[in-house]
C-alpha cells in the first residue's frame, strides 16, 4: 500500500466484516457498538483521571501516576524487587505475564495463575493495574496459528478477549487491546505490520478486538500501543499519521479506542521531536483520545563514556520527552519497562559494545534512583 498518510488502512472492512465469521460480523453478539459521541464522552471522563479498581485504595499522589512492569520470575526470587514497587509505584502492570501465550499456552489449558499473583499484588497494595496485550504478533500461541478458517481463528480470538477481560473486570481496568499493528517502516511495508493476525483477519482484527474488549468490560479503558511515536523523521512522522489515521478509521466505524500507549522505548542517540510528539498529542485530544506511556525506558547502547555520560544524556532525552507529552495535556500515566537496571530486556537485545552495564530503568542495579528519574517525578507531580 502507498505510503500516503491518508491512504484508508481499511480497518474493519465491511466487505471483508461479512466473509469472515462470528467475531468479525457481530454475530457473537457484539451488538453493544458504542456511538461516536458517547466514545468521546466516555473518553472525556477518563482524561480527568484513572478510574480506580473497585477495591483497596490508590495512593493518591497529586500529578501523574507513575508505574512499573514487573515480572513474576523476579518477583518470587528477589524481596527488594518487589519491595521497589511498592516503594516507587502508583500502577504495577505485569510484563509479560498476561499475553495470549502465556494466558493460553496450548488450546487445552489456560495459565492464570502467574498474572493473577501478580495483579493481586497491585490491587491488594491499592495500586492501579493495566494490562498487556490480547493481540500482539510477538506473543500469539502457536496453536492458534495451525487453526484452518478464519471462523476458528476469529472465534478463538473472541473466547480469549472475553475470558480474560471477564476475570479481571474492574482489576486489570486498562488493557493494550493491540499492540504494535503499525509496520516498523510504514513507507516500504505498510502501512500495518505484516502479522498472522493481519494476513488471516485482515485489518479488521483491530476494531474487532477492541468491540469485543469493550463488550466483555464496558469499563476498562481501551489502548492501542506502538512504539517509534516520538523521535524526529519521516519514519516517525509516517508511523505517527498512520496511527491518528487508525484511531480515526476506529472511530468513523463507532469502535472505541481510548487511548494511545507511547512505548516510549527511548534510544538516546535519537532525537526527540518535542513540536511533533506534541502535535500528536494535540490531534488526538481533539479526537477525545488520550496518551499513555506504557512501556518507559532509556537504550544507552550509542552513548560512549561511563554512568555520567549515560545519565547526562537520559536527562536529555527524558526532559524533550516530557516537554511534547505534557504539552498537549496529562497522560493517563506513565509506565517504566521494569524497575530496576537489574533486570531489563535492553542487555539481551541491546548490549553495549564496551561491555560497559546498560543504565535503561529508574533504578540502578542496587536500587538506587537515577537522576532522570527523579527530574520524571518531579515534573508529574506538578503536571
Ligand atoms: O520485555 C519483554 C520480555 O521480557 C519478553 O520476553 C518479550 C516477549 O514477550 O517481550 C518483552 O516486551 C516487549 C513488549 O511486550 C512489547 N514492546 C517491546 C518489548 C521489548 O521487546
Amino acid at each position: 500500500m502507498a505510503p500516503n498518510p491518508s491512504t484508508p488502512i481499511a480497518v474493519g472492512d465491511p466487505a471483508r466484516r461479512a466473509a469472515a465469521g462470528p467475531a468479525a460480523s457481530g454475530s457473537t453478539g457484539i451488538a453493544r457498538t458504542l456511538t461516536r459521541r458517547s466514545a468521546l464522552a466516555g473518553a472525556a471522563a477518563l482524561a480527568a483521571g484513572l478510574a480506580l479498581p473497585g477495591r483497596g485504595t490508590a495512593r493518591t499522589h497529586a500529578g501523574i501516576p507513575f508505574g512499573g512492569a514487573v515480572q513474576a520470575e523476579h518477583f518470587d526470587s528477589d524481596p527488594s524487587y518487589r519491595q521497589a514497587f511498592l516503594d516507587h509505584c502508583d500502577l504495577v502492570m505485569p510484563m509479560n505475564e498476561l499475553k495470549f501465550s502465556l494466558l493460553r499456552p496450548n488450546r487445552e489449558s489456560w495459565n492464570f495463575e502467574p498474572a493473577d499473583r501478580l495483579v493481586d499484588f497491585a490491587i491488594a497494595n491499592g495500586r492501579l493495574c493495566r494490562g498487556t496485550t490480547h493481540v500482539w504478533y510477538g506473543a500469539t500461541p502457536d496453536w492458534i496459528t495451525r487453526l484452518e478458517s478464519e471462523r476458528e481463528i476469529a472465534a478463538a480470538l473472541g473466547e480469549h478477549v472475553e475470558r480474560v477481560s471477564d476475570r479481571y473486570r474492574g482489576r486489570v481496568t486498562d488493557w493494550d487491546v493491540c499492540n504494535e499493528v503499525i509496520a516498523h517502516d510504514p513507507a516500504s511495508e505498510g502501512p500495518l505490520r505484516d502479522t498472522f493476525w493481519l494476513r488471516r483477519l485482515g485489518p479488521r482484527h483491530i476494531p474487532d478486538a477492541f468491540a469485543l474488549a469493550a463488550r466483555a468490560d464496558p469499563s476498562a479503558t481501551l489502548t492501542l500501543n506502538d512504539y517509534d511515536l516520538e523521535f524526529r523523521g519521516s519514519r516517525y512522522d509516517l508511523r505517527r499519521a498512520t496511527m491518528l489515521s487508525i484511531v480515526r478509521q476506529m472511530q468513523d466505524r463507532n469502535v472505541p479506542v481510548h487511548r494511545v500507549g507511547l512505548q516510549a522505548h527511548l534510544y538516546l542517540e535519537k532525537e526527540i521531536d518535542v513540536e511533533g510528539l506534541a502535535r500528536f498529542g494535540a490531534e488526538l485530544k481533539a479526537l477525545g483520545v488520550g496518551l499513555v506511556v506504557t512501556e518507559l525506558d532509556l537504550i544507552d547502547w550509542q552513548i560512549e563514556g561511563g554512568p555520567a555520560e549515560q545519565d547526562a544524556a537520559a536527562e536529555r532525552s527524558v526532559s524533550a520527552f516530557l516537554d511534547g507529552l505534557l504539552d498537549a495535556g496529562r497522560p493517563a500515566a506513565v509506565v517504566a519497562w521494569g524497575i530496576t537496571d537489574r533486570y531489563s530486556w535492553i542487555s539481551d537485545v541491546m548490549p553495549r559494545e564496551d561491555g560497559k552495564p546498560e543504565r535503561p530503568l529508574p533504578l540502578d542495579r542496587d536500587y538506587r534512583p537515577k537522576p532522570w528519574y527523579e527530574t520524571l517525578r518531579r515534573r508529574l507531580a506538578t503536571a
